[in-house]
């Protein structure tokens, strides 16, 4: 135990490997200050903000910015809830916070600013936020347009009976599904808002049922020992002054704490620590639901919410004390070493299409080639650029081809970072294939669904059955690299590219840009027949991998079904909400109720994956039958291009006209629009929802590319 010191300038670089976090903490329960602490102690972390919630008085101003200016921290922006509006509450009555551990600094109301602001301007897709507290700031920041946060650690919420194995259950806990949790219970609006939002890249809530197995203290082998090592280790090895002074006041205020108190539980520490290596927890991907005020869990893949279910009390410690990322698994050192250096890389995207009876297929980009003269098909891939590995290279371009980024922008490097954590250690075959310089990897359709962070677009997908490949084909939009897309089955394939000639019988053919083009066979691109060749044995290891079940709504446990219903009613209150709005003047609307017209779409998606997920012998259906008329029969406008339909209007088809929509749905990924028979689109229409194309003069952008858009702004 016990840091490294080192040479690190400490916790105010702001660059290089150094974690971006802000924290958003109370001062009620001493650990929020603990935690900035340890956080400050942390020659990897780069505090950008602190935040205060509830309720942002000056005497915690005070604290926090006294804190930070003893430790060298001075210059951390500091932001607090509703900042000045509760200036004059009273000061901090905790013993913890006063003279003999912490002192104030003299703070104006110029001294802060207001802390959702402060989130607004230091959050972005590569930040993490912890928060110790209720949510209240962050939720405000989310009103905010264009607010991006690519990480939420919270401490909060609860996990129990269907997530948590018995085993690991406190006895306290034991048999529960929902409990009281002081920072979502506290500011529950707040804590959905932020449970649901599609603005947060995804989420880490560490629990109150693993948060209580926590303890400090000053036992042989406790805490409040490994501290005092953190401490001497830092001093002997001239660590940065920062740490030294965070570490020493941590170790003052928590000999003090010890003199009435026998320990303490750590709460917002461990959920730091998450933050700095996320296996400290084991975690399970949930979603969040509230009963009164109560919190509870259940699973849910695909939601980009992960709750706690387990701790190493090692890893916690070494995480926080020991000064370095505690090292992540490096899946890629069994890579090939060309693997990580050359030039050029690409992406192979695999998957069992449900519209083709669940045959392995595989998508290819379609575009003109001047050069040869040929309309040609290839998999996704380009130059690497400088500072990128091959794997991040790879995943850039697939998101900039395949999934609608823009090229160089700081989204697709986002969404290429997302892939390469979600693709590294589950790549088709185990690992990359080198060919000709050329670096491919294979992924499957779900694991580049799971990087897209769309949870309302994957519960739709688990519940109609619609597979990843499927949306991923449909969601695709012209660009410049980019102006088809085939669906082929890798059988196919793979026999093409063997026989040299790379003619191909597609599954299915998608034009992106409303050309015509004859498409009963396709020509793969020279080089991609030596890239399938390259990967043969990876692309055969997929097709002979077992088939994974689906989730569909019978399997959803019973239990679990009348939080569905509860969904389902409670989208579709906000559902008639908008719709009794729609018929006002809308330049008598107030703002929020504007914001409200203009939430349509999500609201609609939100109600659609919940009906989705509903039982079909549930009554509630009959109570919605309203909602679900008003969604549906709209007709299309003109120009709107029926061959983007999405796979959440084909969820939304099957669950209303079960096979002839579904069928439906099959021909719309097979046909172009310029086949699509005129009849069918119109029996189509009438059974989905036809969403923005209505609102959009031009192109009928699909449900599938807002959601990406607004999630990767
Ligand atoms: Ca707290």
């Amino acid at each position: 135990m016990g840091g490294k010191g080192g040479s690190k300038g400490g916790n105010d670089s702001g660059k290089g490997t150094a974690l971006p976090i802000i924290f958003d903490m109370e001062t009620g329960d001493p650990d929020d200050v603990l935690t900035l602490l340890l956080l400050a102690a942390h020659s990897d972390v780069h505090l950008k903000a602190v935040t205060i919630s509830r309720t942002g008085s000056r005497d915690q101003v005070a604290l926090v910015r006294w804190v930070l200016s003893k430790i060298g921290l001075g210059h951390v922006r500091v932001g607090a809830q509703d900042w000045p509006r509760n200036f004059d509450d009273p000061p901090l009555k905790d013993r913890f916070y006063q003279g003999q551990n912490f002192g104030r600094l003299e703070t104006s109301k110029d001294d802060c600013e207001l802390a959702s602001q402060v989130l607004v301007d230091c959050c972005d897709e590569h930040t993490t936020l912890l928060t110790g507290g209720p949510v209240g700031n962050l939720a405000a920041a989310l009103s905010t347009e264009g607010f991006r946060l690519g990480r939420w650690v919270a401490q909060g919420g609860f996990a129990g009976e269907g997530v948590v194995p018995q085993k690991l259950q406190m006895d306290k806990f034991r048999g529960r599904t929902y409990n009281r949790t002081f920072n979502f219970g506290e500011n529950p609006r707040a804590a959905s808002t932020a449970l649901k939002s599609t603005k947060i890249g995804h989420r880490i809530c560490v629990s109150k049922n693993v948060c209580h197995r926590t303890w400090y203290d000053d036992s042989k082998s406790g805490w409040h020992g490994c501290v005092e090592e953190a401490v001497r280790t830092t001093r002997d090895q001239g660590g940065s002054p920062v740490r030294l002074k965070a570490l020493e006041l941590i170790h003052k205020v928590m000999s003090n704490y010890l003199k009435h108190k026998p320990g303490k539980m750590l709460h917002d520490p461990l959920a730091a620590a998450v933050a700095l290596d996320r296996s400290v927890c084991s975690l399970k991907e949930v979603e969040f639901g509230s009963h009164g005020d109560t919190w509870g869990c259940w699973l849910q893949p695909g939601s980009g919410t992960w709750v706690s279910i387990d701790y190493d009390e090692s890893k916690f410690r070494s995480a926080l004390l020991g000064n370095s990322f505690a090292p992540q698994k490096q899946v890629c050192a069994d890579w090939p070493r060309s693997a990580q250096s050359a030039d050029n890389a690409g992406v192979m995207v695999v998957g069992r299409t449900s519209s083709h009876g669940g045959v392995p297929a595989i998508i290819l980009g379609g575009r003109w080639y001047s050069g040869k003269k040929v309309y040609a098909y290839t998999d996704f891939g380009g130059g690497v650029e400088r500072g990128e590995t091959p794997h991040q290279g790879a995943m850039r371009e697939l998101a900039e081809e395949l999934l609608g980024a823009a090229e160089s922008s700081s989204e697709a490097d986002a969404l290429a970072c997302r892939l390469c954590e979600e693709t590294a250690s589950v790549l088709v075959g185990g690992a990359p294939v080198v060919n000709n310089g050329y670096v491919i990897f294979v992924v499957s359709a779900e694991a580049v669904l799971r990087a897209l962070s769309s949870p309302c677009l994957q519960v739709a997908d688990a519940a109609s059955h619609i597979s990843a490949i499927d949306q991923l084909f449909a969601a695709a939009k012209m660009n410049k690299e980019l102006t088809s897309v085939a669906l082929v089955s890798i059988e196919e394939l793979v026999l093409r590219a063997e026989n040299g000639h790379g003619q191909i019988t597609p599954l299915a053919v998608r034009q992106l840009d409303g050309r015509k083009r004859v498409c009963k066979d396709i020509v793969l691109r020279g080089v991609m027949c030596g890239s399938v060749r390259a990967t043969k044995g990876s692309l055969l290891t997929f097709c002979s991998t077992p088939r994974v079940k689906t989730v569909s709504a019978a399997s959803i446990p019973a239990s679990q079904l009348d939080f569905v219903e509860k969904k389902v009613l409670a989208a579709a209150r906000r559902v008639r909400a908008i719709r009794d709005l729609e018929g006002r003047d809308r330049e008598a609307l107030q703002p929020n109720q504007r914001a409200k017209l203009e939430g349509k779409t999500e609201i609609a998606e939100a109600f659609l994956a919940a009906m989705g997920m509903l039982d079909s012998h549930s009554d509630v259906a009959a109570k919605v039958e309203d909602v679900v008329s008003y969604l549906s029969p709209i007709c299309r406008a003109p120009d709107d291009q029926i061959g983007e339909v999405i796979a959440l209007e084909a969820s939304a088809a099957e669950s209303t006209q079960e096979a002839s929509a579904a069928e439906a749905a099959q021909e719309m990924s097979q046909a172009s629009v310029a086949q699509l028979p005129s009849s069918m689109s119109e029996d189509f229409s009438t059974a989905v929802l036809r969403k923005e194309a209505r609102r959009r003069p031009r192109g009928g952008r699909n449900g599938f590319e807002r959601k990406f858009d607004a999630d990767h702004q």
